[in-house]
């Protein structure tokens, strides 16, 4: 089962099934005509973890379970996409359940692979994406609204507050603003279960040409500067060559990663953005030395509610955590050793689980 969810979108042609392809190892089909995905891939890819597989070294136990992710790669959105233009309705209805959306902005030039704009221009597909996004929460907006108006006649105490939301939603929409870029944290929290598109955390993938890693084309250096005045996510990416990278071995990986000059792979600079926006943090548990295990979870949760994600039982009969950060438990090298000296800290409900905290939790039955 997924922890996470990922929709990813773009115009067509922009390489969104052969970053799909990259990140989960599969062979979804990619041609150099537009909307050749019509029916989503979907795949499931592990969260690479360095501290994982080191507790798993030390552990040695029979099964090792990372954080997981689910990608969703959809078929490409063109204007209009909003009233059904291209295969638009099918393609907005299936992102909403997302919870984090990957947008791929192509910045590679070449001849075969049409643009369906007539040319490569990363700012502007960013900006008719983004358009036929409010559009379309616009229009689920008011279909709400209409609802709504009627439910606040009869309920007025109930709704009257979500009725105020939806209005203050619904001007900056108007006004041609995503709302994730305008709406207060407290704002947007409330928001969260109207599954609007504006209001999920973006991540930008500027899928470059070869030659970009290593001289920026005047294209890249147009989007950067955009999504840093926009204050935007993004992370530049060759999907082809990550993809090329696939097929090799580990030892091959590192090596060919070393000569282009790329510090990480695309997926682990991928995930890595995404989680702090997420707000999400790692702890690991290590059911009696057999499983070690991954658990993304929300930064600032109480340990009760990390023991509710192992099991709802461990949730209701928590008793208390027994708590170690991953780094000093690698230190010391050994799990019963670090029992053994009092290393284990003891931690009630209240505590809030910190990144990398390894944690035991005691609880009755
Ligand atoms: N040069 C270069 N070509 C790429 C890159 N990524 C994708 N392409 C090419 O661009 C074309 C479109 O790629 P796809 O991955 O099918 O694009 P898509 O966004 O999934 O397209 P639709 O499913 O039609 O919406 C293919 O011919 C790819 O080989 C890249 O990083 N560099
Ligand atoms: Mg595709």
């Amino acid at each position: 089962m997924a922890n996470l969810s990922v929709g990813i979108i773009g115009l067509p042609n922009a390489g969104k099934s052969t970053l799909f392809n990259a990140l989960t190892h599969t062979k979804a089909q990619v041609a150099s005509f537009p909307f050749t995905t019509v029916s989503p891939n979907v795949g499931m890819v592990s969260v690479p973890d360095d501290r994982l597989d080191k507790l798993a070294r030390l552990i040695n136990p029979q099964k090792v379970t990372p954080a997981a992710v689910e990608f969703v790669d959809v078929a490409g959105l063109v204007r209009g996409a909003h009233k059904g233009e291209g295969l638009g309705n099918e393609f907005l209805s299936r992102i909403r359940g997302m919870d984090v959306l990957v947008e791929v902005v192509r910045c590679f030039q070449r001849d075969e692979v049409a643009h369906p704009e007539g040319k490569v221009d990363p700012v502007s597909d960013i900006q008719i994406i983004e358009l036929e996004l409010i559009l379309s929460d616009l229009e689920m907006l008011q279909r709400k609204l209409t609802k709504l108006h009627k439910l606040v006649k009869s309920t007025p105490k109930e709704n009257e507050d979500r009725l105020i939301l939806l209005q203050r939603a619904k001007e900056h929409l108007e006004e041609a603003k995503s709302l994730r870029k305008v709406l207060s944290e407290e704002e947007s929290h409330k928001l969260k279960e109207e599954d609007f598109l504006t209001t999920k955390p973006l991540v930008y993938v500027a899928n470059v040409g070869e030659d970009d890693l290593t001289s920026p084309s005047p294209l890249l250096r147009q989007l950067r500067q955009y999504l840093l005045r926009e204050g935007e996510e993004g992370i530049e990416i060759c999907a082809e060559l990550e993809e090329e990278l696939g097929d090799l071995l580990p030892e091959e990986k590192e090596e060919f990663l070393r000569e282009l000059g790329i510090k990480e792979e695309g997926l682990t600079r991928l995930l890595k953005r995404t989680y702090p926006l997420l707000n999400l943090i790692t702890f690991f548990t290590i059911t009696g030395g057999q499983e070690v295990r991954a658990w993304p979870f929300q930064k600032g949760g109480m340990s009760h509610k990390a023991a509710g994600k192992v099991h709802s039982d461990m949730e209701r009969g928590f008793i208390r955590a027994e708590v170690i950060p991953a780094k000093e438990l690698l230190e010391i090298g050994s799990f019963k050793v670090a029992k053994e000296e009092g290393k284990m800290r003891t931690e009630g409900k209240k505590y809030r689980v910190e990144d990398g905290d390894v944690i035991h939790f005691i609880f009755s039955e």
